[in-house]
């Protein structure tokens, strides 16, 4: 790499997570982790709770998207990935390609562990495509049994090659070590560089900041750390290096003491060279989410192609270790999603990339219908097992929303959507939709909104809630009511929801994405032809389905992992 005369530097803030810890270097807890049965052969590869048109691979554990970037015409995903069982560990970047980040060609692994730098594992990282349009991968290698951590570099061995296949680690690996001060057990997952005032001229020799760029006291470990611009105007993504104009940042972290993703915007003040986050932000973790559900180590990237900024993220399996195991294969990456500031300033929306309408397939449409409390609708017509569903419900008055209880905690909205479940009569709400349900109930996974009334607005409270969603009754098994509340405008007395059911995942975007939340399910009655898809209101408000549209979704032609 000819990098050695950049009148600029590269910024990269790897610095920013290691003063942070209290998990003592103990990872993936909650990746069920039993390393004696780290390659274990899958038993049987049990097909029901496979998706049909998420990323997953044919077998094995995934978990963190990695590098995610667009270079010459081709997307590239690369991910942790076991390839010798369906539980995490033996950790490769395994690596896919694609034309439209949904038909995707397995090529061979990216990083394998090989070298005295990262010779017991290569954990996460990110791209960055360097002047030039040189990509480079930075990850963190895994040094020796107590999981020490370094960041390494590694690049593509043949820029003319269109799937970038092979990648190799220069000589002067590692590139960052850490020093006395920092945990070397809790410093990983290096994000995408951008072009700054300090730090590194060529990539290869990099300096320590004299500070983090943030900091959260109390927070735990910082994993999977993404700080990016987000344009104040327009939809437009903004490449990482962009800093000036009308651009806020957003500074997204993994707190692996929940596995929740929190997210602040604020400023990035490149003289101090620090992040601030705005005033009206809540940093830590009563803050805001990107998903209030199962999704975790998330990374965007910049899409020159269509000029936006691309989401991905994992969800682990909600199951028993044993059950993978069994299955044969743990996680798969949610549909990718574009990201972009509110108007509002106040939060950000996601939105499934449009991409994937392209596999949606025979079409049912609502409109009008009207649902009193205690009503069901069924959606015929299409499999809703695999499907796309998109609603905009209305109602004619707020006036008999719930009080909301000051007593109630306004931060656990998982602890609400608990105790005020879809058969709990409401005023305005509980109404939305039954996913992955069986014909007479005995399993069912409701996303809906309940409205609440608190002293001068209105409180709306939008659930995912897996209590009843099978029958399978084991032990080991995580079924939370997650939930979230939506930032919403009520003036036009409207909610709109879109779900994306894919068998064992349920991925919901409230009101045009402000609040998204994904669930794991696993069904025993509720699945392929059997199951079943209602919308429903359990309000004495009535409620009406203005539009609803849902598709049967297609596989993706192109899924050879
Ligand atoms: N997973 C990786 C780590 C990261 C964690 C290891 C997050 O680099 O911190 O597989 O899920």
């Amino acid at each position: 790499m000819e990098l050695a005369n950049y009148k600029v530097y590269w910024v990269f803030p790897v610095f920013l997570f290691c003063f942070l810890t209290f998990n003592n270097g103990v990872v993936e807890a909650s990746h069920k982790v039993y390393l004696n049965l780290q390659s274990v052969s899958p038993v049987n590869v049990n097909q029901v709770h496979r998706t049909g048109y998420h990323f997953q691979p044919t077998k094995n554990w995934i978990n963190d998207p990695n590098g995610p970037m667009y270079y010459n015409g081709i997307y590239h995903l690369f991910y942790q990935y076991n390839p010798k069982g369906a539980v995490w560990g033996n950790i490769v970047w395994a690596h896919s390609v694609s034309k439209d980040l949904i038909n995707w060609e397995k090529v061979e692994h990216a990083i394998i562990p090989s070298k005295p730098f990262d010779q017991y594992g290569c954990w996460s990282g990110s791209a960055t495509i360097l002047p030039g349009n040189k990509p480079v991968i930075m990850y963190t290698g895994i040094i020796d049994k107590n999981n020490t951590q370094v960041q390494n570099y590694a690049v593509p061995a043949n820029l003319s090659d269109p799937y970038l296949r092979v990648w190799n680690k220069p000589d002067n690996n590692p590139l960052v070590v850490a020093d006395e001060s920092i945990n070397m057990t809790a410093f990983r997952d290096p994000t995408t560089a951008w072009l700054g005032r300090r730090r590194s001229r060529d990539f290869k020799n990099w300096v320590k900041a004299k500070h983090p760029l943030h900091t959260v006291a109390g927070t735990g470990n910082w994993e999977c750390p993404d700080f990016f611009p987000v344009s104040v105007r327009g939809t437009n993504g903004l490449d990482t290096s962009v800093l000036r104009g009308n651009v806020k940042h957003v500074l997204k972290v993994s707190l692996d003491a929940t596995r929740y993703e929190y997210y602040t915007i604020g400023t990035y003040d490149t003289k101090k060279d620090r992040y601030i986050p705005g005033k009206d932000m809540v940093d830590g973790w009563k803050g805001l989410r990107y998903d209030y559900g199962n999704f975790y180590a998330s990374k965007s990237f910049f899409d020159p192609a269509k000029n936006r900024r691309v989401l991905w993220g994992w969800a682990n399996e909600s199951d028993a270790v044993m059950d993978d195991i069994e299955k044969g294969w743990a996680g798969i990456q949610l549909i990718p999603r574009t990201i972009v500031l509110d108007p509002s300033g106040k939060q950000l929306l996601q939105w499934p990339i449009e991409e994937l309408e392209t596999l949606r397939g025979n079409r049912v449409e609502l409109r009008n219908n009207t649902l009193e409390k205690g009503e069901r609708l069924e959606i015929k017509g299409i499999t809703v097992a695999q499907a796309d569903v998109e609603v905009i419900f209305s109602f004619g008055s707020l006036d008999k929303a719930e009080p909301f209880d000051p007593s109630w905690d306004r931060y656990d909205a998982q602890k609400l959507c608990s105790q005020k479940g879809s058969t709990v009569q409401g005023g305005v709400g509980p109404f939305g939709l039954l996913t992955l349900a069986s014909e007479n109930l005995e399993e069912y996974t409701p996303v809906f909104f309940r409205i609440f009334k608190d002293q001068d607005k209105h409180i709306v409270l939008m659930c995912s809630d897996a209590t009843r969603s099978s029958l399978a009754d084991k032990s080991g098994t995580y079924r939370p009511s997650f939930a979230g509340f939506v930032d919403v405008d009520l003036a036009d007395k409207k909610l709109s929801l879109r779900s994306l059911i894919d068998h064992s995942v349920v991925e919901s975007f409230g009101a045009r994405g402000k609040t998204c939340i994904t669930s794991r399910v696993y069904p025993t009655l509720a699945i392929y032809e059997n199951a079943h898809l209602y919308a429903f209101n359990n309000g004495t408000e009535t409620v009406k389905i203005e539009c609803l549209k849902a598709w049967s979704m297609e596989r993706p032609g192109l899924m050879n992992h």
